[in-house]
């Protein structure tokens, strides 16, 4: 078994069930990753320490997930030059999504964290394999599949709707 290239990492567990998607499309894509709870907020020393020895172990890309006052991602995006993308979860703290929204997108120029739609972790997952992909031809190769299942989805679900309006 390979070390984790991706750290998946949430502001609580109660982020879990959101950011289940994540690890269920890496899985699915062969990536191996990690998945823990880090706060910066409750836990900063475990932040600090998360951040700082992640490229050390290997991992090559960090998804954060927080919600409401959604400072993981940002914080830990200052701690480390590997690429973080953040996923803004409607927690029960967050009052309508925008906030968490709007606390992982809007950081200042030069600590850039790639923010996925509101509780979009499955994109994050996508997203964090396509960066390891490029170094990885058999990701590239999970990739392809990947997306040619996707695309014979929507062909297969036009049939059966043509076929349902006959
Ligand atoms: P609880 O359910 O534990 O009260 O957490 C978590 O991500 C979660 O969505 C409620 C919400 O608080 C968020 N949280 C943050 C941070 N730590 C926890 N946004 C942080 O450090 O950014």
């Amino acid at each position: 078994m390979n070390s984790p290239k991706i750290g998946i990492i949430m502001g609580s567990k109660s982020d879990l069930p959101v950011m289940q998607d994540a690890a269920d499309v890496l899985t699915e894509l062969g990536v191996e990753y990690e998945i823990t709870v880090v706060s910066a907020h409750r836990t900063p020393d475990r932040m600090f320490t998360y951040a700082r020895e992640a490229a050390g172990r290997g991992i090559k890309v960090i998804i954060a997930g927080a919600g409401g006052a959604a400072h993981l991602p940002g914080m830990v995006a200052s701690l480390t030059h590997l690429p973080v993308i953040g996923v803004p979860v409607k927690s029960s703290n967050s009052i309508d999504g925008w906030d968490s929204i709007l606390s992982i997108l809007q950081m200042p120029n030069g600590i850039p964290v790639a923010t996925v739609a509101l509780n979009a972790a499955k994109n994050a997952g996508i997203l964090a394999a396509q960066i390891i992909s490029t170094a990885d031809e058999t990701i590239v190769k999970n990739l392809i599949v990947f997306k040619e299942n996707l695309k014979k989805k929507v062909e297969e679900s036009a049939e059966e709707m043509l076929k349902d309006l006959k």
